[in-house]
């Protein structure tokens, strides 16, 4: 398996997020990318390489332009405010819910922070927008290599993306990377592409980029969002609009939920990915469907993570892994990499 790394990711290392009325300690920590890579090198599992030549063409071919441009010159505009700002993360503390204007662009950075984001958990950094830029890059990567016949790529970086949607941030996640491979397969000709998200929480940027098109299918399995994050999207109802009615669904699971439950769900997903006959898989790859998850609730063991490789595998599809959550962050990197290697040895 071809890993493209990003090793420019430590740029992005929020210090807090905001939790019940408190800063706490980030989770999404630079550390969990360094134990996925020492693990990839540890057991030998294909080469490591950087992304290659990239523009940012296909971000814009995922991300609004406004979007995009507000996520380029947000640090400087939030030191800007005030030089002190350098020396802590920025924020969103205001939202444009029902009956706000959304059309409008304000000209308050804090007005702008809450019209592009969607929780107060993603403290955008100094290096945020060099680390997600180049997470973008590796993604594409990952794309190309497979086109150019690797049966396999593994897109490994962070900050992740499969909560950031065309024009907002959260959940950690600023630039959809997983979306970003998916379109770059797309526009190279493949017809029909399967984004199957397997990260403890629904993948709802994802899901909202592709909601109104056929051409690339969505499925998520995640805690229910009853109970779990992100709360107000990922329910089984969910199926698709416009010419992409069919073509989403989502899997929630209990709070709870075993690998058994968890395998049960997988299977129903693959049934539904074969269906269409896609030509290309793209699998946002979290593990924080792992028991020791200190924010997630199923109980997923580490040997499970080989047996959920394979059973990719078994769809048989040139597949880009997306490195997405998992916060039990000294057994991320031998989840991660059982997944891989669970893959490769039934590939
Ligand atoms: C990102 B990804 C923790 C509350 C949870 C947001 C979780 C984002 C998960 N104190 N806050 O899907 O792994
Ligand atoms: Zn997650």
């Amino acid at each position: 398996m071809l890993t493209l790394y990003n090793d420019q990711h430590a740029l992005h290392h929020g210090k807090t997020e905001m939790f019940r009325g408190e800063l706490v300690p980030c989770f999404e920590v630079p550390a969990r990318a360094d134990y996925v890579l020492q693990e990839l090198k540890r057991r030998g599992l294909g080469t490591i390489e950087a992304p290659g030549a990239f523009d940012d063409a296909a971000i814009t071919r995922v991300h609004a332009p406004r979007y995009i441009e507000f996520l380029r010159l947000a640090w400087a505009e939030w030191v800007a405010l005030d030089p002190a700002n350098a020396q802590r993360d920025a924020l969103p503390s205001y939202w444009p819910i029902r009956g706000f204007r959304s059309d409008v662009l304000p000209a308050s950075f804090a007005a702008r922070m809450g019209l592009f984001s969607f929780d107060a958990g993603t403290p955008l950094t100094a290096g945020t927008w060099a680390a997600a830029r180049a997470g973008a890059a590796c993604a594409f990567t990952a794309a190309r290599r497979l086109l150019q016949g690797e049966r396999a790529t593994f897109a490994l970086t962070r900050p992740p993306g499969h909560h950031a949607g065309a024009d907002f941030f959260g959940g950690y996640c600023f630039l959809n990377n997983a979306a970003i491979a998916a379109q770059t397969l797309r526009d190279a000709g493949v017809q029909r592409v399967a984004v199957l998200d397997i990260d403890y929480h629904h993948g709802n940027g994802t899901q909202a980029i592709f909601y109104e098109r056929a051409d690339v299918q969505f499925t998520s399995i995640h805690g229910d969002p009853h109970t779990e994050y992100p709360y107000y999207l990922g329910y089984a109802d969910e199926r698709g609009a416009g010419a992409g009615l069919g073509f989403n669904h989502n899997l929630p699971l209990a709070r709870g939920s075993d690998f058994s439950a968890w395998r049960a769900a997988l299977h129903t997903a693959l049934q539904g990915v074969a269906a269409v006959k896609p030509g290309a898989l793209v699998v946002s790859l979290g593990l924080d469907t792992f028991v020791g998850d200190p924010i997630s609730g199923f109980t997923l063991q580490s040997a499970d993570y080989l047996q959920v490789g394979a059973d990719l595998a078994r769809a048989g599809l040139p597949t880009v892994f997306v490195f997405e959550g998992g916060y039990a962050v000294a057994e991320v990197g031998v989840n991660a990499v059982n997944v891989l290697e669970g893959f490769a040895q039934a590939a």
